[in-house]
């Protein structure tokens, strides 16, 4: 009965939230507007032409400081077997789930903690839970729950006026793709938004849905000082093309990766683009499905700072508008 009302609440919440412009959504990663079925990590004896070129992926929870209560973070599906997950061979391999709060988790202060560059150092921080999954039945199509944990537990960040925590995922075993999502909730068992909460990541590898119509969306934040972008995408298999949207953006192609290879070039930004959200728009290749695609990507500024995307988009969603006159973007490289 609790659990029903709870449920009610929730969605009474989402209603609320979306009449009155207070976005709920950075709870789920990937978030709502994303359209991005999972997260995934290849265990380390993978191959990297599988679509994930380092093996563990880093993201990060911010809990604002107006909220006191505990939170929860919970997995789906974290096991490697059965639904969802990508077999080599066998199902034989084995993925860590580590929780981090306190000094160091902050990647303004740490930039070590962003787990870019394949730099071993992405663990800064004080471990507060960990899990390692390997086939297990019992959590397959299920959530695992960590947590309780307080606000408080978190690096406390000025500039978000929140604390944060990160999720650090390794493949440490085998060589099969484990596919999962998160949820930041209020609750063990259903997953009830923190108000306010967002996630976000500096590296994003993800699985594209097996559906031709299907568009995937991940949302950079641009902050000050930013002339360009330089974006980076690695895997794409050539399924189709990546445009970048924004306010001022109608849709700019960028150059898109083959098999198991980076692509790059830049993107000049506006400075009306700053403070907001840019929208890079994964589109399939029409025709021949391209099955199973995993892709990293990766964006930073012209100083070479990285640029974080967020599971809900600050700002929301960006829509072209084709009343703001800007002078002509040059074609990327
Ligand atoms: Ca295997
Ligand atoms: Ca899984
Ligand atoms: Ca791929």
């Amino acid at each position: 009965m609790l659990n029903r009302i709870k449920y009610i609440l929730f969605f009474s919440g989402l209603l609320l939230g979306a009449g009155e412009g207070i976005d709920l959504s950075g709870q789920a990663v990937p978030g709502r507007e994303e359209n991005i079925p999972f997260l995934v990590t290849f265990g380390r004896l993978g191959e990297t032409s599988w679509g994930d070129d380092d093996f563990y992926q880093v993201f990060f929870f911010t809990v604002p400081k107006e909220y006191t209560g505990q939170f929860f973070i919970r997995i789906f599906d974290p096991d490697v077997g059965g639904e969802h997950d990508e077999i080599q061979g066998e199902f034989n391999s084995r993925t860590s789930f580590e929780v981090y709060g306190g000094k160091g988790v902050d990647p303004d202060k740490n930039n070590e903690s962003r787990g870019l560059n394949n730099v071993k150092n992405y663990k800064g921080g004080t471990m507060l839970a960990s899990r390692v999954f390997g086939s297990e039945p019992r959590f397959d199509n299920k959530y695992f729950t960590f947590g309780p944990f307080n606000p408080t537990a978190g690096d406390f960040s000025p500039k978000w006026n929140a604390y944060i925590f990160k999720v650090v995922v390794e493949g440490v075993s085998g060589d099969d793709g484990n596919l999962y999502r998160f949820f930041m909730s209020r609750d063990p068992e259903n997953n009830i938004p923190v108000e306010g909460g967002n996630a976000f990541t500096y590296e994003y590898t993800f699985r594209m849905w097996n559906d031709f119509k299907s568009v995937a969306h991940i949302y950079p934040y641009v902050d000050t000082g930013v002339v360009y972008i330089r974006q980076r995408n690695f895997d794409w298999d050539r399924d189709g093309h990546i445009l970048v949207v924004s306010r001022y953006k109608q849709g700019i192609g960028v150059s898109i990766s083959a098999e198991n290879n980076w692509m790059e070039d830049r993107i000049p930004i506006e400075p009306a683009e700053i403070g907001s959200s840019l929208d890079f728009q994964f589109h399939k290749a029409q025709g021949e499905l391209v099955k199973n695609n995993n892709v990293v990507v990766t964006l930073e500024s012209q100083r070479g700072d990285a640029l974080p995307f967020f599971s809900s988009p600050i700002g929301g969603v960006p829509v072209y508008n084709p009343k703001i006159t800007i002078k002509k973007t040059t074609k990327p490289k």
